[in-house]
């Protein structure tokens, strides 16, 4: 037998949902495949989708993954879903739609759950597509609604990320604030059959306008102009061109040379945390709670102090 490295490689579909679920039951065997799996990723263009929950994200990524197929790729989508309970309807309703697609060969659908940290959602989601990634999946699309740090969080492993807005959510200041704005390569007015949608479109415009993070920072780097689409997947609308707009934005990250600038910040920003995660881990194991009460309570007494504390336990876990 293959072992499931070699099967997930040659595209086998139940390697790649077994691996997935290695990777989010945390087993320590899925770092040993995705050290393999590594050398064989990195051709997929990653795509997030974000934006506040019932904005139509859902809806915008089942059509673009339509789309995609009738333009013969093998898609990948992951979505996050939020942690809160009570979003739980909407999961399944997307589910249900996911599900037509879920008959196709190649098109690959996995729902991921935010439990534990932000670090860790980002690391599995990452993990995820890295597996698909390797198994041949291009583009492949990460769904998260756009309001926590965990979610920001996720889109930074993206190449090219759409924020999906509906007409009269009165998203755009929101989007402002979760500084989603900075992190939006496509936006995408969804709903473009109910009244507002030009309005809202004209204010995306006017805001991107405003941006002055969105100047030109170097002038060897062209810019990028954010488009501002209208969809109306209801009807099959607009769906083309957010299709086309993906696909020139990735043209624009390779011949601007960022997407080699990208990916080199994501590879720090990947090993950092593998490297936080261990130390925290080691820290975690070599001392117990009855003892971190302990020098809690000497510290706040001021019997100790924080710094000869911290760097004896520095020299507990040999970082000294
Ligand atoms: N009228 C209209 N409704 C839409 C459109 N796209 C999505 N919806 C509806 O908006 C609601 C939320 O959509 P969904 O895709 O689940 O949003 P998500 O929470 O962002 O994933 C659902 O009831 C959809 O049927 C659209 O283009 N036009
Ligand atoms: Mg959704």
């Amino acid at each position: 037998m293959q072992n499931l490295v070699e099967r997930l490689l040659d595209g086998d579909r139940r390697a790649l949902a077994r691996m997935v679920t290695l990777i989010e039951n945390d087993m320590p065997v899925a770092r040993r495949y995705l050290a393999e799996l590594h050398a064989r990723a990195g051709n997929a263009q990653i795509v997030g989708v974000t934006g506040a929950p019932g904005a139509g994200k859902s809806t915008l990524v089942t059509h673009l993954v339509r789309e995609l197929r009738h333009r013969e790729r093998k898609v990948g989508v992951v979505a996050v879903d939020p942690s809160s309970p009570f979003t739980g309807g909407a999961i399944l309703g997307d589910r249900i739609r996911m599900m037509e697609l879920a008959g196709d060969p190649n098109v690959f659908i996995r729902s991921m759950a935010s439990r534990g940290s932000v670090g860790g959602l980002s690391a599995s989601t990452r993990d995820v597509v890295r597996a698909m990634d390797a198994a041949g999946y291009n583009p492949i699309i990460i769904e998260t609604v756009g309001t926590g740090q965990a979610e920001v969080e996720v889109m930074r492993a993206a190449q090219t990320v759409l924020v999906v807005t509906a007409p009269g959510m009165g998203d755009e200041v929101q989007a402002i604030k979760a500084g989603i704005l900075e992190i939006a390569d496509i936006f995408v007015v969804s709903k473009a059959d109910k009244p507002g949608a030009d309005q809202t479109v004209a204010e995306l415009a006017m805001l991107l306008s405003l941006d002055p993070t969105r100047r030109q920072r170097d002038k060897t780097t062209p810019a990028w102009r954010i488009p501002v689409l209208k969809t109306a997947a209801i009807k099959d609308q607009g769906i083309r061109h957010v299709v086309d707009a993906i696909q020139e934005h990735y043209a624009y990250l390779v011949e601007s040379g960022m997407l080699s600038q990208r990916a080199q910040r994501q590879v720090r920003s990947e090993v950092q945390a593998l490297l936080s995660h261990a130390l925290m881990n080691a820290l975690q194991q070599t001392i117990t709670e009855d003892e971190w009460r302990t020098l809690i309570d000497d510290i706040t007494a001021r019997e100790r102090d924080p710094y000869s504390v911290a760097s004896q336990l520095q020299e507990r876990i040999g970082l000294k």
